[in-house]
């Protein structure tokens, strides 16, 4: 069930490297189950799906030469978002072992993650991976048009939204564009971009920028979280392959079509999560005894964690007040766990805390408790609720949902957020106190100022930042989106596509 129902015109195919759930065998009796992801994505995308009779495309979580063959239907206790997905309108992308293996973890984590994230001395780049991710992309495009079919033999005269999704498959476009076009087959294609873009100073450093800026311009409409990634791509296109761009009206001319560039910040489901917190168990009782700082992120060299704990080392040191009383509680769930990177994080942040900890604990008190998992959603509405101080401070982030839930969450007394100008977040969410992750000093002090900060002054901020995430919700985010595509279907019908000069 959607939270509100949203009115798409056009059934829905969604084409992600992922499917909305994980696949497994029950270990009770070796039945195919299906196993959910609570993503913002999957909660919102996926309801309209099942209401416009529309397909999921992605991969399955398993090979199937892992012996899976089918995809389970829903288990009818199921309440999730995607229970009414029924397994026909699931498309899963079988990819062989090594080749997925090369485009995920050698192409997508270790060159599009760090590269988009502004960090290139991080980035791998390889022709292998490279050609490898331009086939599973096909791969993608393929098994798209084969959706494509399905439902036009269906319904002859709807025109499909493809929604490509993420920098999983900004080449898929285009070969879904020449299949379709040769069988007369109409459809609207769009892309969202879930992590940042960068600016062509970065995006040049991949050597085959030009192929990538083409891959994602085969798309009718382009989304990115925020004005910045819109700007930073117009700009490459004008400046890499010399296409006539419209910075205002955020156009861009190419291969005499018109590609709008739409700013589309997702956010989360803030109904559910304030349902949430309304009905989460009790962490901290008292909060003159006791504050709780809180930080939850997936473990990511992204996500500032290092450079967080030493912030708060920092502010120990400075403010002594604080020892016995406050408590950092990181939650981190394990991440690209295969990937040397992120090993190497997980032992220097877990060597940090012990270091922490060591100095400073007490009989009765450790100044950091450390959660490497995933929690339920009620104990994390318990945590976001509870919490003084919400620390959301990656060194680099396309949005950032966890600032958006810490605030839905919080019901009773009012706490503070603390967040990165580095998120896309920071963009709009201007009550919160914003804070460089890698001025440790500066860092320290405004911990302390959240720490300590009056009643009134939490007040005030947290109202206004929960009356705009509770207008602009995840739900705004998709009726912006599906806006956007129809305007662009209206303007595309008009005699003219090309840009005024
Ligand atoms: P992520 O990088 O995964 O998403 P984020 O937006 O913060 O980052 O979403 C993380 C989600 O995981 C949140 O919904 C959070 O509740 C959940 N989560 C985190 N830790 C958890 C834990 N220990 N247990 C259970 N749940 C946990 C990418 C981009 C972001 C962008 C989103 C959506 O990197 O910038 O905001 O996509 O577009």
């Amino acid at each position: 069930m959607p939270l509100h129902p949203i009115h798409s015109t056009s059934p829905m195919i969604v084409v992600a490297n992922r499917l909305p759930f994980i696949i497994s065998k029950d270990p009770e009796n070796g039945k195919l189950i299906r196993k959910q992801c609570a993503g913002g994505l999957v909660t919102a995308v996926a309801p309209v799906v099942v209401e416009t009779g529309g397909l999921w495309v992605g991969w399955p979580g398993v090979h199937l030469e892992d012996g899976i063959v089918e995809i389970p239907e829903s288990d009818p206790e199921d309440k999730s978002p995607t229970a009414g997905l029924k397994s026909s309108q699931v498309v899963p992308v079988d990819l062989h072992k090594q080749v997925f293996d090369d485009y995920y973890n050698g192409c997508c984590n270790a060159c599009f993650w760090p590269l988009f994230h502004s960090m290139p001395d991080r980035a791998v780049f390889q022709g292998d991976k490279w050609e490898a991710y331009k086939t599973v992309n096909q791969e993608f495009a393929a098994l798209t048009v084969e959706a494509v079919r399905r439902l036009k033999k269906k319904s002859p005269n709807d025109v499909p939204l493809i929604w490509l999704h993420d920098y999983h498959l900004m080449l898929a476009a285009n070969h879904i564009r020449a299949a379709c076009e040769l069988e007369g087959l109409e459809i609207k294609l769009a892309f969202f971009l879930h992590i940042p873009f960068p600016s062509w100073d970065i995006v040049r450093l991949f050597p085959w920028d030009d192929e990538l800026l083409q891959g994602i311009l085969g798309c009718d409409s382009i989304g990115f979280h925020i004005e910045d990634y819109c700007l930073n791509f117009i700009d490459c296109c004008k400046r890499r392959l010399g296409c006539r761009v419209d910075r205002e009206y955020r156009l861009v001319e190419h291969n005499m079509r018109t590609v709008s560039v739409n700013h589309l910040p997702i956010s989360i489901p803030y109904d559910r999560f304030v349902k949430l917190a309304e009905s989460a168990p009790v962490v901290v009782k008292n909060r003159a005894k006791e504050q709780l700082l809180l930080g939850v992120d997936r473990l990511d060299y992204t996500k500032g964690l290092v450079h967080r704990i030493k912030a708060f080392e920092r502010l120990l040191e400075k403010y002594p007040e604080h020892r016995n009383n406050v408590t950092f509680l990181q939650v981190a769930v394990p991440s690209r766990t295969d990937v040397k990177e992120y090993q190497e994080l997980k032992e220097e942040l877990d060597q940090l805390i012990g270091s922490v900890n060591g100095k400073f604990s007490t009989a009765n008190w450790s100044p950091i408790r450390y959660i490497y998992g995933c929690v339920s959603q009620d104990q994390l509405a318990a945590f976001y609720r509870d919490a003084s101080v919400c620390v959301v401070t990656p060194l680099r982030d396309g949005m950032n949902l966890v600032a958006k839930e810490f605030v839905a969450c919080q019901t009773r007394e009012p706490g503070v957020l603390l967040l990165s100008p580095f998120a896309g977040a920071g963009n709009s969410m201007h009550e919160a106190l914003l804070v460089n992750p890698y001025e440790t000093n500066e860092f320290a002090e405004i911990l302390n100022r959240a720490l300590t900060m009056p009643k009134d002054e939490r007040e005030l901020r947290m109202r206004q930042l929960r009356r705009r995430e509770k207008h602009l919700d995840v739900n705004f985010w998709l009726r912006s989106f599906l806006k956007s595509v129809d305007c662009l279907a209206d303007s595309n019908r008009s005699a003219s596509r090309i840009l005024p000069l």
